[in-house]
């Protein structure tokens, strides 16, 4: 069976747990804390990372390909390659733009540490460019990328709430609010997949707030 290592704090983490639940995958969670985890199976350090029958695969959107791949139902990219390299799109508008954008920023927004105005200064510029290309290419009609449920929202699912809470932290203002992401999010928090992860993932965190206390 399918071994997914990491801990459900994570975001990175709950994409590729969402699309094993979206896909009605039987896989074991192992519990596997940052400075804890496997170094061969993920050599930076990061989770979340798998463990297959034929091997170890880190990096959240190299596992989730894999398992569109190997496990074919309840397909999580269309059948067309044009509108797949769409989903594709807006998996790296997320990821690369708005989430790691944002998460310099999370020392300070969630850790208790503290970051420099210059930096604040820097990533606020940033934002405010990949932001509005975002919502250009963000459909939400319903799914954020179009009628289907697909791996963009595995991701957007699990990024934007952290984007907008971080900017309104360090901002004083939620820099996604002109999207209709409350909505969405109301709207997702319907399916099943999605209430367990919010739910391991509160559990979890508190787990991991009380282990740093
Ligand atoms: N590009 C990686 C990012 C994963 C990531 O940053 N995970 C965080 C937890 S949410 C982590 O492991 N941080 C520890 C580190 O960066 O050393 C992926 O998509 O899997």
């Amino acid at each position: 069976m399918l071994k997914l290592c990491g801990f459900a704090a994570s975001n990175y983490y709950n994409k590729v747990k969402l699309a094993l639940l979206e896909k009605n995958l039987p896989f074991e969670e192992v519990l596997a804390w940052i400075g804890e985890t496997d170094l061969s199976a993920t050599p930076l350090g990061k989770v979340p990372y798998i463990i297959t029958d034929s091997g170890p695969l880190c990096e959240s959107e190299t596992i989730a390909e894999y398992i569109e791949a190997t496990y074919l139902q309840a397909p999580l990219l269309p059948h067309d390659a044009y509108q797949a390299g769409k989903v594709r799109e807006l998996v790296t508008f997320m990821e690369v733009y708005l989430e790691l954008t944002a998460r310099e920023l999370y020392p300070e927004a969630f850790f208790g540490g503290k970051v420099s105005d210059n930096l604040k200064e820097r990533q606020r510029r940033l934002l405010d460019r990949y932001i509005p290309g975002f919502a250009r290419l963000a459909k939400f009609s319903p799914f954020v990328a179009g009628d289907t449920f697909t791996l963009a929202d595995c991701a957007a699912i699990c990024h934007l709430p952290l984007v907008s809470s971080c900017t309104k932290i360090i901002y004083g203002e939620d820099l996604l609010a002109d999207l209709p992401v409350k909505a969405y999010l109301k709207a997702m928090s319907e399916r099943p997949s999605v209430q367990k992860v919010n739910a391991d993932r509160k559990a979890n965190t508190e787990l991991m707030l009380s282990r740093n206390r």
